[in-house]
């Protein structure tokens, strides 16, 4: 079902859409040219002429291409979508996009990585950025979140200090996009608060599978307001119904070598062909009345509020379902602001929201040079504008009359204020009362507590990857010092976290943790409780010359009708012939192809098909490299001679090892995604 609301973005930016297809070439003066390969000169071989203004506006334009990157999350992918609520939140909030389950509202999310430079690499150890801009008949609505629900810092004051920690150290700008250095861990173990954070940090969290199979957080406490003015704190998530997946660290860093654009293809890919990413909206919500009802401060952003006190109310579907046009025009100057708010939603004293509030305006100013970012196309409201601002560098509006001030009388004090009645924004009247200090609660002293559940809360191999990712981060340190600053700071959050980390670094084991017994547990913080899905999970198929045709197109048919992807990778592009002397298309070859891009590998049936592939050493080394990352391996018929030979035992196989030609076997398998007990 479309309505008015869906398209309404679409509309708007389909009035800017230039298709260059079957047009004449033009200067930006619209004049058309006649030429663009030799630059005017005096004589063939003479200097090149300053009359050349065609020359000169092109060059100078190319000279100017490029804009400042973001300061933090200049590495980010977007994609258009709408919004659609399960039931009316009126009972919580007057927000106009959240009362209708018949309207859709239009959306732009981008997702990113924090640290790297905007030529980094996808899949690097690192939060994801998950900023959605609701384009409501209101205006623009912006939640401008994580993967990850927490924060390293509590006062917003602190921010350049822990960017400046985790980008490449100023004397020689290395490393990139990576916290494994000793700036980063020197900020660390200076400040505490960042425990929790870190725990994240070093878990499975922070090497996602896909941007489609992320968690997104809000992270700040927001306010609703009803239209009786009644206020609920609340926290926003969103869950993406794939369930949520990650890659394995040894994968992720050959993924950066191998496709740094992982994510992002993934992502564009899968809109292509029709497989439309969803998340669905939860929010958690607290009476005003209870805001000291908990053990924590709601306030403070280095905390969750856990899902089994305060449960997770799910509101709505965010579906993605077109690619922008083009990338720098929609994704690269998308410029998001949490202080875009619509009636219904407001802001709490959270110290980190609040100055939030006033870094990512101020940040377009340089980035996307002047006041008037707010007119590119994709930062438009579909809501109308007026109000008496004017000018400024690159000014599209062209505002008519005489006024442009308020109050007036010549234009009958138009525009005019809303009421509230009318849509008139207005603030939640909190009740402030505190002398003017720079200081933080006592509320906000707890470091440890929640660091200790989200270990609590893991399992036993996300507990390994996180000690193993500790190992590899501080094991990168110059400095003894701050290894064993790091080692003596997490013998709060475990001992054993410690004694690992003090052995792998030779640092000194701790006396004793100091970590409280009977420490909480919260189901919801593990990652392996999550949906598995087969849909879009990427299979290569090792197949060549002689391979079993039957087989293989009664496999590509079982694989597809549950939803998975099959690309057939052999020695040469072009095609493979089949004994019986059927046809198959190659997708990849052993070069242009890695174990890592695939969630799973499976030897296509046949004789020969196998004696040619085991020619060549590459297939081996594919399917133990799959297997070493966990993912499930699969045989057709006479194929195990390959499992053998890549050192997998076939005989009493492990899990996730499926031979003959079982292709139901091997869905159930790739939809387990990893298997664990491979682990020795
Ligand atoms: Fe931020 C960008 C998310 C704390 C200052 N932030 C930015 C983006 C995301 C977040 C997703 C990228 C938006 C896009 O794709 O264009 N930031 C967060 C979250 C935080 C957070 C979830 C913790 C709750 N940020 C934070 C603080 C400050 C900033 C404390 C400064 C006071 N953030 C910025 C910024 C950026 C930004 C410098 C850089 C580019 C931009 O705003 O547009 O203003």
């Amino acid at each position: 079902m479309t309505n008015k609301h869906e398209n309404s973005k679409d509309q708007q930016l389909e009035a800017y859409r230039v298709d260059d297809a079957g047009t004449k070439l033009t200067t930006n003066q619209g004049l058309r040219v006649s030429e663009d390969e030799h630059s005017l000169k005096a004589g063939e071989r003479g200097p090149t002429l300053m009359e050349d203004f065609h020359f000169r506006e092109k060059m100078t334009h190319f000279d100017h291409e490029r804009i400042p990157e973001r300061i933090v999350h200049a590495r980010g992918y977007g994609a258009h979508g709408y919004f659609q609520p399960y039931e009316s939140m009126k009972e919580y909030t007057s927000a106009g996009f959240l009362q209708d389950p018949s309207i859709k509202t239009p959306v732009f999310v981008r997702f990113s990585t924090v640290a790297g430079s905007r030529g980094s690499a996808d899949t690097v150890r690192d939060v994801r950025g998950f900023a959605t801009k609701f384009y409501t008949e209101e205006g623009n609505y912006d939640l401008v979140g994580n993967n990850i629900p927490v924060f390293f810092i509590q006062d917003a004051i602190k921010f350049p200090d822990l960017v400046h920690s985790f980008k490449p150290e100023p004397h020689n700008e290395i490393p990139q996009a990576q916290t494994a250095h000793d700036t980063f861990w020197d900020f660390v173990t200076a400040n505490t608060e960042t425990a929790h954070m870190i725990m994240w940090h070093l878990s499975d969290r922070a090497i996602p599978r896909s941007y489609r199979m992320m968690e997104g957080f809000g992270v700040n406490t927001f306010r609703f307001v009803n239209e009786l003015g009644k206020s609920h704190f609340v926290k926003f998530h969103w869950k993406p119904k794939l369930g949520v997946h990650s890659l394995v660290w040894d994968e992720a860093q050959k993924l950066a070598g191998k496709d740094p654009d992982f994510h992002r293809r993934d992502l564009y890919e899968a809109i292509e062909m029709g497989e439309y990413p969803e998340f669905e909206l939860g929010v958690q919500l607290i009476k005003e009345e209870d805001e000291f009802a908990f053990d924590f401060d709601i306030l403070d952003p280095t905390k969750l509020w856990p899902e089994e006190i305060i449960p997770v109310k799910i509101i709505g579907k965010m579906t993605l379902d077109r690619n922008p046009d083009n990338v720098f025009a929609e994704t690269e100057q998308v410029a998001f602001h949490l202080g875009n708010v619509v009636p219904g939603i407001d802001f709490s004293n959270d110290p980190m929201l609040q100055g939030r509030l006033f870094s990512y305006t101020d940040t377009q100013l340089s980035r996307l040079g002047g006041p008037n970012f707010h007119e590119l196309p994709i930062n438009r409201s579909v809501a109308p504008v007026h109000n008496n601002q004017r000018d400024g560098m690159h000014r599209m509006a062209i505002n008519k009359g005489q006024v442009s001030y308020h109050k007036n009388g010549l234009q009958a004090n138009a525009p005019e204020p809303a009421s509230e009645k009318d849509g008139g924004y207005v603030h939640y009247q909190e009740k402030v009362d505190g002398r003017k200090v720079r200081a933080r609660s006592e509320s906000f002293k707890d470091h440890y507590s929640q660091a200790i559940l989200f270990w609590n809360s893991m399992t036993e191999v996300e507990k390994q990857h996180i000690i193993e990712a500790f190992q590899f981060e501080v094991g990168k340190l110059k400095s003894k010092e701050i290894q064993q600053r790091v080692v003596d700071m997490f013998a709060n959050v475990d001992f054993r976290i410690a004694k690992e980390l003090a052995l792998a670094v030779g640092a000194s084991v701790p006396e004793t943790g100091n970590v409280p017994d009977g420490s909480p547990a919260s189901a919801s913080l593990s990652q392996e409780t999550s949906v598995k899905l087969p849909n879009t999970r990427k299979v290569a198929v090792l197949a060549d010359h002689g391979f079993d045709y039957a087989e293989f197109t009664q496999l590509k048919a079982d694989l597809t009708g549950a939803g998975i992807l099959v690309e057939v990778v052999s020695k040469n592009l072009g095609a493979i012939l089949s004994s019986n002397g059927e046809e198959v298309p190659v997708d990849h070859t052993f070069l242009t192809a890695d174990s890592v891009q695939f969630d799973a590998v499976y030897v296509a049936g046949g004789k020969d098909g196998v004696t040619n592939l085991l020619a060549s050493k590459k297939a081996p080394a594919f399917l133990l490299e799959a297997y070493s990352h966990f993912k499930s391996v699969g045989a057709g018929t006479d194929a195990l001679d390959l499992l053998t030979a890549a050192g997998i035992t076939s005989q009493d196989p492990a899990e996730g090892v499926i031979a003959g030609a079982d292709h139901k076997a091997f869905i159930q398998a790739v939809t387990q995604a990893r298997h664990w007990s491979r682990i020795v």
